[in-house]
């Protein structure tokens, strides 16, 4: 159906497309180019029309962090528009964050007046020479899945229909619209679209039932094979036929640097997290959405093994450089290829005997492998200062099905227990730091219901912008509790410095240049300083209490708050 409605400029067309498209949010971080939108804005706003609804985002890193995380939550794309090249360039760490843990956004920037005549829009101020780019996609253009310049009012509903198509279509990812002002400040009358629209996201695929067939036979045939997964509970509905698979095969499921729940953490076939001691001897390995399933200079699995690849793109086309075996790669949806690779064992003569001996012994591992890190958690009980183990392990038993985890640093896994889908989501791969605070905000804009668990080093919360993250907790209502496991180093970097020169010349004198955080900052004034509740702990015997005050302001009071807890200095 063709719907017609009266508009007076692009921007104002632009914002109403958005809203019939379903886009919530705007998450916004303004210069000069914005004024046609804010003063479309200001009309829709007088006349009732809310959505999408602005949020001012006083910094880009956090800006790009809350799509990522509201679209990590939901799969929906929404809106970030930032300042022309200046605010891009800002930004660009958190879209190569969204490009590598395939976040749809529909990201954009305004471009510096084109003209310096008298058109509606036109230069009138010192920045608009020096923030002209010959080229200003190109800082992005590898990170995006499209980009485009608008070149005028009547392109719009193609070129809006098309930017979250390809979005959403998978690998789904960001993509970049640039919007020069003379184009949203150019006069319109009206604007006609379909709606619904006629430009979607593709169908998902199914790999070819041949391929299915070849990986099912080898399956079949292996005595020992594994799973290896990362990143396929990115949809939530694939964690369930993935159990489903490793029940059907009796096959253990280990998660390796994983960035979502892609098994539920208590299944008796969940084998932990480091499949490194196993590699040599599987004989088949199922690769899940896994960019780096092992590293090759340590350890790989023998090379007479098997290796099926399961994702959206498994060959990981975006990587420049990746020499992971496919011997078999089943591209697709990761859910339709685990239920059909399921009825396809079945069919092909599953040997239930065999599977359920497999599934008994590797039952047995999944209970040694929990008990052990239970094991090492008791041993650190107790230390001043704190150890991160022991205080992932407090956060850990206060975690349930409502409670949502965004993790860019330093919680450790072994110690909690992820059973839903969804509420549990590591860094991307990229590490672009920054990503936890925002990420955390998106989430919890994403599910107002559900209570949202930010765990950030001390390092990565100063490269979230807090300043900017608390505001924006504050003023856009967003209660989520943020705990900094503060060691008052970077210890990913010492930790490199001692892999690259065990014996060097940093370890014997023990020191490492750029790699401390002291003195540190009262981090929780900073939470304080917006609003919030803010506290400190260097007590372990303080702990469990101060996480449950956190919780229940938070839940109850529905105010941001932050826990500062001291841990051991590396
Ligand atoms: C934008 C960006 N700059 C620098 C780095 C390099 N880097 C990786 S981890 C890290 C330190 C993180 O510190 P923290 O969050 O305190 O965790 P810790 O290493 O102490 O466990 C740094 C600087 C990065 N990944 N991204």
């Amino acid at each position: 159906m063709r719907k017609r409605v009266a508009v007076e400029s692009t921007a104002e067309a632009y914002l109403e497309l958005l809203a019939a498209r379903g886009v919530d949010y705007f998450f916004g971080n303004a210069g000069t180019d914005f004024a046609p939108i804010i003063e479309a804005y200001a009309k829709r706003e007088a006349q009732g029309q809310v959505l999408p609804r602005p949020l001012t985002v006083p910094h880009e890193i956090p800006a790009v962090a809350m799509a990522h995380g509201y679209a990590m939550v939901t799969g929906r794309p929404q809106v970030v528009m930032v300042h022309v090249n200046v605010g891009t360039a800002n930004a660009s760490g958190g879209i190569i964050n969204a490009a590598r843990a395939n976040a749809p956004i529909l990201f954009s920037a305004g471009r510096t007046p084109l003209t310096e005549g008298s058109l509606p829009g036109s230069r009138n101020r010192q920045i608009h020479w020096a923030q002209e780019s010959f080229d200003q996609a190109s800082m992005l253009r590898e990170y995006v899945k499209w980009d485009y310049e608008l070149r005028m009012g009547a392109q719009l509903e193609t070129v809006v229909d098309r930017a979250l198509a390809l979005a959403t279509t998978e690998p789904t990812g960001p993509v970049y619209l640039t919007l020069p002002r003379e184009v949203l400040a150019e006069r319109l009358q009206e604007i006609e679209y379909f709606d619904p629209p006629r430009l979607r996201p593709e169908a998902e695929r199914v790999p070819d039932p041949a391929a299915i067939d070849q990986a099912a036979r080898a399956l079949l045939a292996a005595r020992n094979p594994i799973v290896i997964a990362k990143a396929s509970g990115r949809d939530e509905r694939a964690v369930k036929p993935l159990v489903t698979l490793a029940e059907t095969l009796g096959v253990p499921v280990f998660e390796w640097y994983h960035s979502h729940v892609n098994f539920p953490q208590h299944h008796p076939l969940h084998a932990g997290y480091d499949p490194t001691p196993h590699l040599a001897d599987a004989d088949v390995v199922v690769v899940a959405e896994s960019d780096a399933p092992w590293f090759p200079k340590l350890r790989a699995p023998r090379p007479e093994a098997t290796i099926i690849q399961i994702g959206q793109d498994p060959l990981f086309s975006r990587y420049p450089i990746r020499g992971f075996a496919v011997d078999i790669g089943l591209g697709g949806a990761p859910r339709l290829t685990f239920a059909a690779l399921t009825e396809a064992v079945t069919r092909l003569g599953l040997d239930r005997p065999v599977a359920a001996e497999r599934r008994q012994r590797w039952e047995a591992e999944h209970r040694r492998i929990f008990e052990a890190a239970a094991a090492a958690a008791r041993k650190v009980e107790g230390d001043r200062p704190i150890d991160m183990l022991g205080l992932s392990r407090a956060i850990g038993e206060r975690l349930d099905d409502a409670t949502m985890v965004v993790n860019e640093y330093d919680l450790d896994t072994t110690q909690t227990c992820f059973r839903s889908p969804g509420t549990y989501f590591g860094a991307p791969a990229s590490s672009g730091l920054g990503w936890g605070l925002g990420a955390a905000l998106g989430a919890k804009l994403a599910s107002p219901d559900k209570t949202v668990i930010c765990t950030v080093g001390d390092g990565s919360y100063i490269f979230g912008a807090p300043l900017a993250a608390h505001w924006v907790a504050r003023a856009h209502h967003l209660p989520v509790l943020f705990v900094i496991f503060n060691n008052r180093a970077w210890n990913a970097v010492k930790r490199s410095v001692t892999a690259y020169a065990p014996e060097g010349w940093s370890r014997r004198t023990g020191v490492m240049p750029m790699s401390e955080l002291e003195p540190a900052p009262d981090y929780e004034l900073v939470a304080r300083s917006c609003g919030g509740w803010g506290e400190r702990v260097e007590d372990p015997s303080m702990l469990p209490k101060m996480l449950d005050e956190a919780l229940r302001v938070v839940r109850e009071e529905k105010r941001q708050a932050l826990l500062n807890v001291i841990c051991k200095k590396p």
